[in-house]
């Protein structure tokens, strides 16, 4: 065979395997299933308080009030709390923020605009027990004396909040809070007439690094 005819030859038997090839159709049988309705929906906490009634509320009016206080005056109160959302919180924060009001005078007031800080640090805080599942946790030794004046107290409390509160990780969420506060014994003057109005904050965390 010539050097022509041979490659001729080649490029026919190429031709012919690609049309064998290309001209084969196979079918294959197939059947798919889907998966549908994959919703995403974030869980909730949802934290609701009571004062020894039988309803929950977001939210309560005080608990801790002391009018008339003089030096030494004691008030107690307590809170319960339950978790109503869908997903289970790590643990409880308990902290509190407040303002004073000094109106001016009487002259017994010794201070005209005490601060509401240095008021703070009057309210000692002489019991505050936390308690779930039966068990009691004393949170008097979990509050930094940050002011120094040898008590807890409510500046205390507001500096430093009480973290880290554990919460039944079964069944329903409860917990409870009692606490009794003492105007100081040795409070002076200086308070006559001022009034400290305080918020004490609860949160449910849901992470452990919260
Ligand atoms: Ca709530
Ligand atoms: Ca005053
Ligand atoms: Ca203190
Ligand atoms: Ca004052």
């Amino acid at each position: 065979m010539s050097m022509n005819r041979r490659i001729l030859m080649s490029v026919l038997a190429i031709a012919m395997t690609l049309t064998l090839v290309g001209g084969a159709t196979f079918a294959y049988f197939s059947d798919t299933e889907t998966s549908s309705g994959n919703t995403f929906t974030a869980g909730t906490l949802d934290l609701m308080i009571r004062d020894g009634g039988i309803d929950w509320f977001d939210g309560i009016g005080a608990e801790w009030t002391l009018s008339d206080m003089k030096p030494g005056d004691i008030v107690y109160g307590s809170v319960d709390f339950k978790n109503f959302g869908s997903i289970y919180a790590d643990h409880m924060e308990i902290t509190c923020f407040y303002a004073i009001t000094d109106p001016l005078g009487p002259e017994s007031d010794t201070e005209e605009n005490t601060s509401a800080d240095k008021m703070a640090g009057e309210m000692i805080i002489s019991k505050m027990v936390y308690s779930y599942d039966n068990i009691e946790v004393d949170c008097l030794p979990r509050i930094t004396d940050a002011n120094g004046n040898l008590a807890k107290d409510l500046y205390d409390l507001r500096v430093g909040e009480v973290d880290v509160l554990p919460l039944p990780q079964a069944g329903i969420q409860l917990a409870d809070i009692s606490m009794t506060l003492q105007f100081n014994s040795g409070a002076g003057n200086d308070f006559q007439g001022d009034i400290l109005d305080t918020t004490f904050m609860f949160t449910l965390n849901q992470d452990r690094n919260q």
